[in-house]
């Protein structure tokens, strides 16, 4: 099996509920194990900023799907809870990114890994570096989280 991350974002709703769903059908997708859940961060939005906060975390799992097929089940559960996409970065029920994947970089129009923005983003950084097991994916998370300092991001006591 491969070892993949992924980065949940939810902020409309009961963005708790939102992320407990979520995380319950990543744990019944097929061929694929959820081995560990981050912490989860309240914090400001990016991109878009007329919108509410987001509750963001990481999430590391095995998985003998390929890296599209991890995408598309990905996307299956979001819109299976009702995420619609009015607008770019419109706040959203719930986003699902496919962050790192073991041993794959790639560059096509449905799926670039690693994440193309996640280095820019303390929502994901700070989650990832909870649950990021150095040496299996490779990815300089150390120096990228020094740059993402100033945005505002606070871990939360919710248990998921
Ligand atoms: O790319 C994920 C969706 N998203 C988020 C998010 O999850 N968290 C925060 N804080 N800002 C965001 N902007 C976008 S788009």
């Amino acid at each position: 099996m491969k070892e993949a991350y992924l980065g949940l974002g939810t902020n409309i709703g009961d963005r708790e509920k939102n992320l407990r769903a979520a995380i319950d059908a990543l744990s019944h997708l097929p061929k694929t194990q959820v081995e560990a859940v981050s912490s989860v961060y309240e914090t400001a939005p990016v991109g878009y900023l007329e919108q509410a906060d987001f509750l963001n975390l990481c999430v590391r799992v095995l998985t003998d799907l390929s890296p599209a097929a991890l995408l598309g089940a990905c996307l299956g559960i979001e819109a299976a809870m009702g995420r619609e996409r009015p607008f770019k970065n419109a706040p959203r029920v719930l986003d699902i990114d496919v962050l790192l994947f073991e041993g794959v970089r790639c560059s096509e129009e449905e799926l670039i890994l690693p994440h193309p923005r996640m280095g820019e983003r303390a929502f994901v950084l700070m989650p990832l570096s909870e649950i990021y097991r150095d040496g299996v994916t490779t990815y300089p998370l150390k120096e990228r989280l020094n740059e993402v300092r100033d945005q505002r991001i606070r871990r939360t006591e919710i248990k998921i």
